[in-house]
């Protein structure tokens, strides 16, 4: 593009370049506002999926059985797709940084820093959600905690860069409206490549849930079918400390009203029922298996657990952010909801949890609890 540089009195460059105007700024600003928007949306939904609070944890919907795999799978392509966006859109204001004098009043200060906090919170992000993906934590905070937290912050920022904004967005908002744009041509092709990039990166990364585009799923961490059985991994069994010594002689208890323990033969001879349930990774990947074991619900009807019990599933792995996890009534009594013991019809490989994981509709795949030992029934 045509940006040209001029130094002014040798101190400060000046940009007469065209496209770091309003009309560029809010042309990608409103692509980038949209991805930004579904992000936060579906990356709330994420949050209360797998740290609901205390009133809503037993009324969590467990359908559509694919929701949580449709809202994760856009969380994570929204995410990437913002990565082109707000570079295009730093581009596209950048020389504004340059602005002289630096700081003109309290509101044009006060402005810049909100501007400063918008760009930080949007980077560190996107950055920390891009490195997730790939399960790679250098640093020294928890993860999802601190996205969460910094979400709101750059959330908030958003909105008021778009209130301040609000004049120029709605002056720039519709085409032609600048008189007879020179620029108008350069600004589409600008756009164009914009889209591109945001197109390429889609394409190269979301076969990783959504599974008809797997074949150009080249960048993303984890490609449906490549794993044991033809699911992936995301913690193999030697990584959880799940070895042969630790399965001899393992049990299924369960505490409740009326505890019981049942070895492997005794579980896989009780009733079994078969559903197709994907498995939607937090970290983005996603697909559905044919799963088959013992609704979770006929279980507790032998502790005889009341109806509204939440219950708290144990893994055997020691240790490890997802060997305790718990679980409402919502989904403890979904039909659906098992203790599987069989994947695509063949015994669960011990990667997938064998002898028994839970797979439940609805549900972060963090929660689907791997190599399960015990389930408690809370009163
Ligand atoms: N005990 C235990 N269960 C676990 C995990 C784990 O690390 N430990 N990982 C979880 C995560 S993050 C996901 S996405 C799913 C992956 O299941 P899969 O390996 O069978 O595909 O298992 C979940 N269950
Ligand atoms: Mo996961």
């Amino acid at each position: 593009m045509n940006a040209r540089l001029e130094s002014v009195g040798g101190r400060l460059p000046r940009f007469r370049g065209r496209l770091h105007d309003a009309r560029t700024a809010t042309v990608v600003g409103r692509l980038l506002g949209a991805a930004v928007a579904v992000c936060f949306v579906t990356g709330l939904i994420s949050h209360y999926l797998q740290q609901p609070p205390g009133w809503a944890a037993n009324v969590l919907p467990s359908r559509p059985v694919w929701g949580y795999r449709l809202t994760q799978g856009l969380h994570v392509a929204t995410g990437i797709a913002a990565i082109p966006l707000l570079l295009a859109k730093l581009w596209t204001v950048y020389p504004r940084l340059f602005g002289w004098p630096p700081v003109k009043s309290v509101a044009h200060a006060l402005e810049r820093l909100s501007i400063a906090v918008l760009v930080a919170s949007l980077l560190l992000e996107i950055f920390t959600g891009l490195l997730d993906t790939t399960q790679w934590y250098p640093w020294p905070f928890p993860f999802r905690q601190t996205h969460f937290a910094l979400a709101w912050v750059a959330i908030g920022s958003v909105l008021l860069h778009i209130a301040v904004k609000a004049p120029v967005i709605a002056a720039h908002w519709r085409r032609g409206s600048a008189p007879a744009d020179p620029d108008a041509p350069d600004r589409r092709s600008f756009v164009a490549a914009v889209l591109t990039a945001v197109g390429g990166v889609t394409l190269a990364t979301v076969g990783q849930s959504f599974t008809p585009l797997k074949a150009t799923d080249l960048l993303a961490p984890r490609r449906p079918g490549d794993g044991p059985q033809a699911l992936p991994v995301n913690r193999t069994a030697a990584q959880a400390g799940i070895t042969g010594t630790r399965l001899a002689g393992w049990r299924l208890r369960v505490a409740g009203p009326t505890p019981y323990e049942l070895t492997y033969r005794q579980l896989t001879s009780l009733p079994q029922r078969s559903a197709v349930l994907p498995i939607s990774c937090v970290e983005g990947w996603s697909q559905n298996a044919h799963w088959t074991g013992v609704p979770l619900r006929d279980l507790l009807d032998r502790a005889q657990a009341p109806h509204d019990a939440r219950v708290r599933i144990v893994s055997l792995e020691r240790g490890g952010n997802y060997a305790v996890t718990e679980m409402g009534a919502s989904y403890a009594r979904d039909p659906l909801t098992l203790l599987a013991v069989s994947l695509g019809g063949r015994p669960l490989d011990h990667d997938h949890g064998y002898p028994a994981r839970v797979i439940a509709p609805n549900r972060p795949g963090v929660l689907q609890t791997k190599w399960v030992t015990r389930i408690e029934v809370l009163t």
